[in-house]
């Protein structure tokens, strides 16, 4: 049997002599922003985990080959397709590996292949959640389902405001999930620094944060850790203005009975409209800083002995 996840040479070198590795997912490139400057961004956030010391790996599924660090060419094209490329949360890997297609990993299926690499530390913008209404819809991502069953800190800045925020946090817990805000008492809205839920834990530095990793891995609990870190203050005057058409854009997902899969995508592209840019350059910087934070994290938890 070939290895379960395809390593680039250098995350493989990385992981090997016990280095910071931090993995990056790929609906966020795809679905996440409009090319190119999900391109852009997504080297800006390779660079900036390196500039730490630490090797960024992009999860995706290339050809039906689930990988861990893509070549330059391999993120060129994926950016480029964009939303063509299908959405691959964890149901849909089995699919897009046995028709040979790409994928594009979401939360769920990000951390599930890095866990798999052995890679402890993922870093991207905003994790999926409970959506508003899941009580009949019954729509909750499998994000959360994702991170009760394997190893691994996502570094994020919460969920968006477009989720029940208070529901994903209880969800979380149910999965037995530790969550964290990074320097604040509350859990982050993505665009807003705080989501008015106090945070089940507060740490205050990476090393901090890496303790807790390296807690939950020397217990061997076989579940995930979200670490909550706010928007950048220079960014988040941007973010309230997106708040605004959160709401507008909810109503319509309501009215144009927009379902499913098809939820999250639908609403970043109209909050992307109804703010003209604003929303892209408060996500790329918060994403940017979310890096920084991961990879310090990351540089911290391969100083500590398993
Ligand atoms: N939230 C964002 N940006 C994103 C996503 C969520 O602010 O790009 C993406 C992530 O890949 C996340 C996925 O894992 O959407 C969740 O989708 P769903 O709700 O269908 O599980
Ligand atoms: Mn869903």
């Amino acid at each position: 049997m070939a290895p379960r996840v395809a390593l680039s040479d250098e995350v493989a070198e990385s992981l090997s002599l016990g280095r910071p590795v931090v993995a990056l997912e790929s609906t966020i490139i795809t679905h996440g922003m409009p090319y190119p400057q999900n391109l852009a961004t997504a080297l800006q956030v390779e660079g900036v985990i390196r500039s730490h010391g630490a090797v960024p790996a992009t999860v995706a599924v290339v050809g039906g080959v689930p990988k861990a660090g893509l070549t330059s060419i391999e993120l060129e094209a994926l950016a480029a397709k964009g939303t063509s490329v299908r959405k691959a949360s964890m149901r849909d890997l089995p699919i897009v590996m046995a028709k040979g297609l790409d994928g594009a990993t979401t939360v769920a299926a990000t951390a599930f292949l890095a866990a798999a690499a052995g890679i402890h530390v993922f870093v991207t913008g905003g994790i999926g959640g409970v959506h508003r209404g899941a009580e009949l819809s019954m729509d909750i991502s499998a994000d959360l389902n994702a991170l009760g069953r394997v190893p691994i800190m996502v570094v994020c800045a919460g969920a968006k405001s477009v989720l029940d925020i208070p529901r994903t946090l209880e969800y979380l817990e149910t999965q037995a999930v530790c969550v964290a805000a990074y320097r604040s008492d509350y859990f982050p809205a993505f665009f807003t620094p705080s989501s008015g839920c106090k945070a089940p834990a507060r740490v205050d530095t990476p090393q901090e944060a890496a303790e807790m990793m390296h807690a939950s891995l020397r217990l061997k609990m076989g579940t995930g850790i979200v670490l909550g870190v706010p928007i950048p203050e220079e960014s988040a005057a941007a973010g309230e203005q997106v708040e605004e058409a959160i709401r507008t854009a909810l109503h319509e997902c309501d009215a144009q009975k927009v379902e499913g899969c098809d939820v999250t995508p639908f609403l970043l592209e109209r909050i992307r409209e109804l703010t003209g840019g604003a929303s892209l350059d408060a996500n790329v910087a918060l994403v940017k800083h979310n890096a920084s934070v991961g990879a310090q994290v990351a540089a911290w938890l391969a100083r500590m002995s398993m």
